[in-house]
């Protein structure tokens, strides 16, 4: 398959291709949409040098109490349970993720437009923004399995068409994130060179790879070689935690052999001047809970009240 004339980040290829540094920048504003924000100028260097940056008290205690009584919910809801959004673990009952979660509930839905929120993204993204993909990962005791090693924009150039790195993920973690029960890995640095894999996507990918990723995982040796670099962050931290990582940042997670669940939240917001092209794997586009190409316009802060302390 020639590879097309915008396709900056070719993958999914028939043979190894080296890696090459990424041509994006990674704070993306200037002038005052970079200092007029709550990122201070050290934070926003960090997230440059890192691709990644930890806040440890984000949501307050009974804000994360009530977040975490709607995941409970949904665990018994049947309508829930059937939709094409949720993805049970392999071979298991329990829910692995639920995609689309802004739309299936207000409280997600607020927090996805708090003003605090969208102030940080628009210092990362230099622009407006929407929400490219929501989701839950349940991470359930025992039973959750774990995420391979992947760079989020990899999948979303191949198989959602996302043309540049400039979309950032959000993670508020809605239990605590121990060492024992599968936390977020990352690799410091990571996001600034672009793996190309290996494989080529077969139609309904996702149908599978949200379960288990095969695709979209880079070689053992390009790995090995940004972990000798850089080593392996692992941040834990109380329900409540923020971790705010760049879409091109390699993460992967361990299965949790802890009794207890390690239930995170992701929002991934996407600047309005990077809207999904045709998905560049040649596929037909994703469903819009994975790959929204819908619902594309800027997202405007909430009122006066904070979404943080919703009701
Ligand atoms: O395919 C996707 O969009 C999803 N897959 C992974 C492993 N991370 C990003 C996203 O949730
Ligand atoms: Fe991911």
């Amino acid at each position: 398959m020639d590879t097309r004339t915008d396709d900056f980040y070719p993958t999914r290829l028939e043979r190894p291709t080296p890696s090459f540094e990424r041509l994006d920048p990674v704070v993306h504003s200037t002038g005052t949409d970079r200092t007029d924000g709550p990122l201070s100028e050290t934070e926003l260097a960090q997230y440059e040098r890192d691709g990644f940056l930890v806040f440890n008290r984000f949501l307050d205690p009974s804000t994360v109490r009530r977040f975490r009584e709607d995941l409970r919910a949904y665990e018994e809801d049947d309508s829930i349970l059937r939709s094409e959004g949720t993805i049970t673990e392999p071979g298991k009952q329990e829910i692995r993720s639920i995609f689309g979660i802004h739309e299936l509930s207000d409280r997600f839905d607020q927090l996805t437009r708090d003003p605090k929120i969208l102030a940080m993204v628009r210092q990362l993204l230099g622009s407006d923004a929407y929400i490219h993909q929501s989701r839950i990962n349940f991470k359930p005791g025992f039973h959750g399995k774990g995420f391979d090693w992947h760079s989020d924009f990899e999948t979303w150039h191949a198989e959602d068409g996302m043309p540049r790195m400039r979309a950032v993920s959000f993670s508020i973690a809605l239990t605590d994130n121990t060492p024992f029960n599968g936390p977020l890995m990352l690799i410091p640095g990571s996001h600034k060179t672009f793996v190309p894999c290996v494989g080529r996507t077969p139609e309904d990918n996702y149908q599978s790879s949200l379960k288990k990723q095969e695709l979209g995982v880079p070689n053992e040796q390009d790995l090995a070689a940004l972990v000798d670099r850089n080593g392996i962050k692992a941040p834990t931290g109380p329900a409540g935690s923020l971790i705010i990582f760049e879409c091109n940042t390699l993460h992967a997670s361990n299965a949790n052999m802890s009794p207890w669940p390690r239930s995170n939240l992701f929002f991934v917001y996407n600047s309005v001047e990077n809207q999904l092209e045709a998905p560049y794997c040649g596929n037909k586009p994703r469903p819009d809970f994975l790959g929204n190409r819908t619902n594309t316009r800027a997202l405007m802060p909430n009122d006066s009240r904070d979404a943080r302390k919703t009701g």
